[in-house]
């Protein structure tokens, strides 16, 4: 049983109403509101939306996923029989690769999301690799391409969803076919009746409404691979496809613009996560103001990390700060992980304006 209300069908006893922010009504974007990232678990009907045709219709009854391309044994599995199979549980950051992108300077083309396309959620999923094991994937087999049901034109073309894994990752004991988040059958907006998670990515990976799997033994080319997610230099070079997450954290306590109180201790509390199941290293804290019209600042703090919930998932931190003088303040934060990958202080610009992690904070009035 889910501790999470689902909006959609009305609140349980208890519960809290809950609603993303609507950054485009067609197709539906929306992203998850501030007030919900304090939750170690995403209420699913709080959880950011990334759609770029719209949501297909698939009934879970006439639901098929068709596993095969370069396969002696291709078959089709329907979702009672995929549901009768073995499911792992895991703990899995979803981000936006453009989460972020509205922060840039230029703002680059594409949705302007601020820091909120994100979310944690605590999925259900059979390992692709049990029905990769039947289709009898061939030797020469590169990457696997899964498709979504849903589609729309690109260049005058009607053009499905896809995207392709190189097949070790394909094959990860962690990359999964999901059917349920947050102990609930997935929401159609989330990809129902199954769709595939790929911890550690960005989400861009999580192909919703799965309906095929087909191995190839060239280099996949849909535009969803070869032309969008990629980090383009300012000419358009290419720089490498979008894959790992960056690390990144946020501050969820105090919330912006909140007056806190000179000596009296506050407690500043975020969300801090990275990718490729990398772990968290240390978070720190740094409270910046303007003192005769000059940027002050004090060093760097040390947080309080909470453990994760598992390699994917992300960590509570905490930080009591008690500010000594009066006037506006900014709190911001900063995630270092086990690579010793760290934010950067500014947005790193990118032309499609993906993996921005910069140091990011609130604005704090002390009085
Ligand atoms: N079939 C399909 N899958 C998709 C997409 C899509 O448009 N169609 N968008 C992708 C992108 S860019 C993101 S960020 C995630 C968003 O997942 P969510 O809507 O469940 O939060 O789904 C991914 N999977
Ligand atoms: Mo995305």
């Amino acid at each position: 049983m889910s501790a999470w209300p689902l909006s959609r069908d009305g609140p349980g006893p208890g519960a809290t109403l809950w609603a993303p922010e609507t950054v485009t009504a067609v197709p539906y974007n929306a992203q998850t509101p501030a007030a919900a990232l304090t939750e170690p678990v995403t209420p699913v009907g709080a959880f950011f939306v990334r759609d770029h045709f719209g949501i297909p219709g698939t009934a879970p009854g006439r639901w098929r996923l068709r596993v095969g391309g370069a396969a002696a044994a291709p078959f089709a599995i329907g979702y009672e029989e995929l549901l009768a199979m073995e499911h792992r549980e895991l703990d899995v950051v979803v981000e936006c690769a453009g989460n972020g992108r509205g922060e840039m300077t230029p703002r680059p083309p594409g949705l302007p999301w601020s820091q909120q396309a994100v979310g944690c959620a605590h999925f259900a999923g059979v390992p692709f690799r049990a029905l990769a094991a039947r289709a009898l994937i061939a030797p020469a087999a590169l990457e696997i391409v899964f498709t979504g049901a849903d589609r729309g034109p690109v260049g005058g073309r009607p053009t499905p969803f896809e995207r392709s894994l190189p097949l070790a990752v394909a094959l990860h004991p962690d990359t999964l076919l999901v059917t349920r988040m947050n102990g609930e059958p997935l929401a159609r907006e989330h990809g129902a009746p199954v769709r595939l998670v790929v911890p550690g990515r960005y989400a861009v990976a999580d192909v919703k409404w799965l309906v095929g799997a087909r191995a190839v033994t060239s280099p996949f080319m849909g535009v969803f691979q070869s032309e969008e997610y990629l980090y383009l230099a300012s000419r358009g070079t290419p720089e490498g496809p979008v894959t790992s997450v960056r690390v990144k954290s946020l501050i969820t306590e105090p919330e912006p613009d909140t007056a806190v109180r000179r000596g009296h201790e506050t407690l500043v509390r975020g969300r801090a996560w990275s990718g490729g199941g990398v772990a968290l290293r240390r978070v720190e804290v740094r409270a910046e103001y303007e003192d005769d019209d000059r940027h002050r600042e004090w060093g760097w703090h040390e947080a309080l990390l909470e453990p994760p919930a598992g390699p994917y998932g992300w960590s509570g931190w905490s930080y009591r700060w008690t500010p000594r003088r009066p006037g506006p303040y900014r709190l911001v934060s900063r995630a270092t992980d086990a690579r010793g990958e760290t934010q950067p202080p500014h947005a790193p610009w990118n032309a499609r304006g993906y993996g921005c992690n910069p140091v990011a904070g609130v604005e704090v009035v002390v009085v």
